[in-house]
């Protein structure tokens, strides 16, 4: 039996995720702990118990945290309701959500202006659909599903347009917005992708090694999206078997039973040392060393948030 292990590329950290978790380090260094944020600030519990140990504390919501005190939004976004409250309880707010969920903000924002009705496609309860949605909520339907479409009743069908949360299977996707045309022909598309680069980057790589896997090992937390969508990217891409873990210790020894070719990745809230703890426990239980496929590079970078820069800018004089 030959073994192999293959690490897909990109994997890990997208430039969202970078900011904000940069953006709470730089909160505690700048102001000390402790420093309150809303909500996880990325969907890692090694990130969030990281950064805890450090000073933040993370709060589910904006009535546990003392009047006056700094709070971080997390980068998933928050609606137009959660800046209102943290402006009436005198809160110092830093908005680290991700530029790119902003914009799906703004495309929100713009449809409802022009009398859309907006069917935004993404899953209840998770925050970044609560921010979007947050936006005009009165004109918001949402669809979590291809076959929650028969089911969709809008005002007016010639005024309709759609958006997504930015982590979603790509496939699923266009199958919801598929049949969501046919239902609705006048149906207005986003001016861009609303998924974003990081997660299409991710599900494509995890295609690539998933097809000749037995085994694809994903790296993530239980509530992180984009993470799930990879454990099932890889089993509709031909794995044999996908499973998530946060971290090497999860790891079931009978997975490994009789298993010849293994791929690996990771979300896009994921530290890359948990990645590599992932490697080094194959390497110990009878593996090779693994070889990295690469998709494509990642360059995007995010400056951090403009009301951190300039505290920061005060405290540096630069
Ligand atoms: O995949 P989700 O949205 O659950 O979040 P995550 O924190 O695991 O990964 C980063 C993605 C975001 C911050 C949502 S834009
Ligand atoms: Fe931004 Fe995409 Fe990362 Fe979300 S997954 S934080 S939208 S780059």
């Amino acid at each position: 039996m030959t073994k192999s292990v293959v690490v897909a590329a990109p994997r890990g950290y997208c430039a969202g995720v970078d900011r904000a978790v940069v953006t709470v380090e730089k909160a505690l260094d700048l102001y000390g702990p402790p420093v309150y944020v809303r909500k996880q600030i990325v969907h890692n519990k090694h990130v969030v118990e990281d950064l805890e140990q450090r000073g933040a504390v993370f709060v589910e919501e904006l009535a546990e945290v003392p009047e006056g005190a700094t709070v971080v939004f997390s980068a998933h976004g928050v609606s137009p309701a959660v800046h209102a409250e943290a402006a009436s309880r005198h809160l110092k707010t830093i908005d680290a959500t991700c530029p790119l969920v902003t914009k799906v903000h703004h495309e929100a924002k713009r449809f409802a202006s022009q009398g859309q009705q907006i069917l935004l496609i993404g899953h209840a309860g998770h925050e970044e659909v609560e921010g979007t949605m947050g936006e005009a909520p009165e004109q918001t339907i949402l669809v979590e599903h291809p076959d929650d479409v028969a089911g969709v009743e809008v005002e007016d069908p010639s005024r309709v347009a759609w958006l997504s949360q930015t982590t979603l299977s790509v496939d699923e996707t266009w199958e919801t917005v598929s049949k969501l045309r046919e239902k609705f022909p006048l149906l207005i598309d986003p001016p861009s992708d609303d998924i974003c680069y990081a997660t299409q980057n991710r599900q494509s790589a995890v295609k690539q090694i998933a097809s000749n896997a037995d085994l694809v090992i994903v790296v993530g937390s239980k509530n992180s999206s984009n993470s799930v969508r990879l454990v099932e990217v890889a089993l509709e891409s031909g794995a044999k078997a996908a499973h998530r873990v946060d971290n090497a210790g999860e790891i079931d020894p009978a997975w490994l039973e009789g298993v010849e070719r293994v791929g690996v990745t990771s979300g896009a809230s994921v530290p890359d040392a948990l990645v590599q703890g992932v490697l080094d426990h194959l390497q110990t239980h009878g593996f090779p060393a693994a070889v990295e496929e690469r998709l494509t590079e990642e360059n995007l970078t995010f400056a951090l948030p403009p009301e951190l820069r300039k505290d920061l800018k005060q405290r540096t004089g630069r």
